[in-house]
């Protein structure tokens, strides 16, 4: 028994849970995703008491690896930390991979993992591993805390660097034996982000430059990036196009010429995050004389990172150069070549849908787009464009968690719709159980399903002996079906109008448009026949 804050005796595990949920709301968390369990009861009932209050939103998953991505999309969207919390034993390696993506994409989840106290570590206890410090360097700091009251000032500063743990040892009795309002007179806190502004000055005297920008920016925001690449001038070669319309538009397709790339040989690139989606944009890259990286993950992330030089924020430019209109004008005519040419593409194929789904967003709308061919679809088939605000999970390019994190993108916004390929949803399909009248969500999901994943009829694998069956992975299932039966609004189209009719309606609620396309292959195939047209560009 001990005192808390001079408030009422309680036991010792129910006075460590209420420090931290204190501590969680004085430091402006407004989120918590907890998953049931018992050793993790005294922190869930307190969470409780604060949701009933208003303090925080308590979002509850059964599914630690669900819970996890749904933070990491809430968090992603509002700019703030989220907490999450789990019980013992595996419940906590579930965290894993929304902790590994969060490390790599620098976003602030506050892992709280309850444990049995450390001595019945080691001793066959039950529901008891080594779980503190368990995410490794993935953890911007992990702390292993017992009964004495904690401060967390320390573990809580560390989320500006990406997810923290707290592992929470808790002793029996673990169910509170007082009813005191210990919440009474708690201020909640203003999360404020840490501005990384720094002045360092780059130097620019080649007018042959290029700016690349990776798809999450590197944490910048669009207006940043737009006013630094208007104030240089150079043509601007983007793995987002809904974000920038002054991007060339198609460059990853017409930069997968060899040719075509020789003679858009940059004397500079500057690269705003990392590009990770385009062989094509990574090779132009690499033949200019020198190279800029702008990312604040090579601080403490991407330490090895290798360029000519790396800044942590946008340096202020000096312009040292004279205006070379010749040079914007030929990659602008290579995007209007490709233009054309992908007009030609088949109007039901996987480019398509992309291509549509880009021009018919309506201004204001979320998105959110998986890994493998949709990301790469949208950037080398939609016209560059604004007024979409887009994410992706680009951080470890993972096709698991992706309905979560869609789902806590949308829950931060008015209207979201993501596009996922069928594997990328399959993988997540605990996503989809939760009761979604916890979080206020205007979801569209967009599934592209090609009954695999596509992106491997794309790669050089394509053929090999066994490939169906070890690359392909077709699982013959009713997408459609499997969503109606989580009783979810679901629409199938196999048409570019009824998908683009369908895109225009409201988005009301959590539903489901299943694209369902041609065979992988044909896909690959039209792929490849519009490379051999784009080589002799
Ligand atoms: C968690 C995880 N497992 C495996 C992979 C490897 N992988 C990359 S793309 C892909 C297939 C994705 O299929 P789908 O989502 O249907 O998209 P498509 O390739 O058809 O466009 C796989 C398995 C990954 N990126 N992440």
């Amino acid at each position: 028994m001990g005192c808390f804050r001079g408030v009422a005796l309680v036991n010792a595990s129910t006075q460590l849970a209420r420090g931290v949920v204190r501590q969680i709301i004085e430091t402006g968390i407004t989120d918590v995703v907890l998953s049931p369990g018992s050793r993790n009861a005294p922190i869930s009932i307190a969470l409780y008491s604060a949701k009933k209050l208003g303090l925080l939103n308590l979002h509850v998953r059964i599914d630690e690896r669900t819970a996890g991505f749904l933070a990491l999309g809430i968090s992603k969207a509002s700019k703030r930390p989220v907490a999450l919390l789990c019980t013992s034993g595996t419940a906590v390696a579930n965290y894993h991979p929304a902790v590994l993506e969060a490390h790599h994409s620098q976003i602030p989840l506050l892992v709280i993992t309850a444990d049995r106290p450390a001595y019945l570590r080691q001793t066959g206890a039950n529901q008891t591993t080594l779980q503190a410090g368990i995410f490794g360097t993935a953890a911007a700091f992990s702390a292993d805390i017992s009964a004495s009251y904690p401060e967390l000032g320390t573990v809580i500063s560390h989320l500006c660097h990406g997810p923290v743990h707290l592992n929470v040892q808790l002793d029996e009795p673990l169910l509170l034996d007082d009813e005191s309002d210990w919440l009474a007179g708690i201020k909640p806190g203003h999360w404020v982000n840490k501005e990384l502004k720094k002045s360092e000055e780059l130097t620019l005297s080649h007018s042959r430059g290029v700016i690349v920008v990776g798809h999450d920016r590197a944490g910048l925001s669009v207006e940043e990036i737009e006013n630094f690449a208007i104030e240089i001038g150079w043509p601007l070669v983007v793995e987002d196009p809904l974000s920038f319309s002054r991007a060339v538009p198609h460059a990853s397709l017409f930069l997968s010429s060899q040719r075509v790339r020789d003679l858009l040989r940059p004397e500079v690139a500057i690269v705003v995050g990392r590009t990770t989606l385009s062989r094509s944009i990574n090779a132009l890259v690499k033949l200019a004389v020198q190279e800029f990286v702008v990312d604040p993950r090579a601080e403490s992330i991407d330490v090895k990172r290798n360029a000519t030089q790396v800044f942590f924020f946008l340096p202020k430019v000096e312009k040292r150069f004279k205006q070379d209109s010749t040079w914007e004008a030929t990659w602008n005519s290579f995007g209007e070549q490709t233009t054309a040419l992908i007009s030609g593409i088949p109007n039901w194929s996987e480019q398509n849908i992309a291509r549509t789904l880009g021009a018919s967003l309506v201004p204001g709308t979320t998105l959110f787009v998986s890994s493998s061919r949709p990301i790469r679809d949208l950037e080398g088939f939609a016209f560059p464009r604004t007024g979409i605000e887009t994410f992706a999970n680009r951080g470890l390019a993972g096709i698991d968690g992706n309905i979560s994190t869609a789902i806590g993108i949308a829950s931060q916004r008015e209207s979201t719709v993501a596009l996922l390929g069928d594997l990328s949803f399959l993988h997540d399909i605990t996503g989809l159980v939760g009761p979604m009248d916890q979080t206020r969500v205007n979801l569209r999901l967009v599934i592209v399903n090609n009954d695999g994943g596509g992106i491997f009829s794309t790669l050089p694998q394509n053929g090999v002996l066994g490939f169906e069956e070890i690359f392909g992975t077709p699982h013959g299932l009713d997408i459609a079906a499997i969503s109606a039966s989580f009783g979810l609004d679901t629409t199938t189209v196999t048409g570019i109008s009824q998908l683009s009719e369908k895109l225009l309606q409201p988005i009301v609620g959590v539903s489901i448009v299943v694209a369902s396309v041609p065979s992988r292959d044909e896909n690959a195939r039209a792929l490849r026949e519009l490379n051999t047209k784009i080589s002799s560009l």
